[in-house]
């Protein structure tokens, strides 16, 4: 196995959203009732194995910073993932997705962009003004981010698996695939042919011209 490699994950969205809560369940499986209360900008450690590797991420938290405006560029600078994290019963928290989606594209640009997604915290909560699931994958789709759901609060969540999803698209991004053009003949390529069919209809009359002409645009 190779020496740990870091990895620094950034978690941002409204207050009281959750984000606290889905790092302590992460990296020590509990959760308050209370509000975490950090005093600043913090990180936490967590090892976690992907394909025999072992990867130390560093995750970083904010509290009072937000309510000071705009989270400062440090701790933007180096994160190769960010979580945007919402309430599900709290639309105000939803209605600003876009707001940190854009602080993020302002300050990226489109080099070096982080794995970025959304997830929807307190998806244990069925109450009627939970956020529907299609509302939000709709934004997901429209930001172009990847959408989770979870519940900080239950010990059986997915929390484990959307970090483990982030790290895979940080370690092993897509490959992009190259466009493929619809094959078209050259022209060199056409004459040559019906150069041939020229030939052979002057040789072997018309009707084989037009056969070579068919077999050549109409392979099985
Ligand atoms: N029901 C429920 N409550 C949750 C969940 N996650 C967090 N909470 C509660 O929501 C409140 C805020 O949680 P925090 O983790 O402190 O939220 P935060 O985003 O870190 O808040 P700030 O640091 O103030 O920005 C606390 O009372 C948590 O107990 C969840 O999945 N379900
Ligand atoms: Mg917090």
């Amino acid at each position: 196995m190779n020496k740990d490699q870091q990895i620094k994950i950034i978690l941002i969205g409204e207050l009281g959203v959750g984000k606290s809560s889905i790092i302590l369940r992460l990296v020590d499986n509990k959760f308050f009732k209370e509000p975490f209360k950090n005093m600043g900008s913090k990180s936490f450690y967590k090892s976690i194995e992907f394909e025999n590797n072992m990867y130390n991420l560093e995750l970083r938290d904010t509290e009072a910073l937000e309510r000071f405006g705009s989270l400062t560029m440090d701790f933007y600078s180096k994160s190769q993932g960010i979580l945007i994290v919402f309430d599900l019963t709290n639309i105000n928290s939803f209605n600003q997705i876009k707001k940190w989606k854009d602080e993020i594209d302002s300050i990226y640009g489109n080099d070096n962009k982080p794995v970025i997604f959304l997830v929807g915290n307190k998806s244990e909560i069925t109450s009627q003004t939970r956020i529907p699931f299609d509302k939000c994958n709709d934004l997901s789709k429209n930001l172009n981010l990847k959408y989770f759901e979870t519940s900080a609060k239950l010990a059986d969540n997915n929390i484990q698996l959307i970090f483990l999803e982030m790290l895979r698209n940080i370690v092993k991004p897509e490959e992009k695939l190259e466009k493929v053009e619809p094959h078209i003949k050259s022209k060199s390529k056409l004459k040559l042919i019906f150069k041939i069919i020229a030939v052979c209809s002057c040789c072997c009359g018309i009707p084989y011209g037009i056969y070579l002409l068919f077999s050549c645009f109409y392979k099985k």
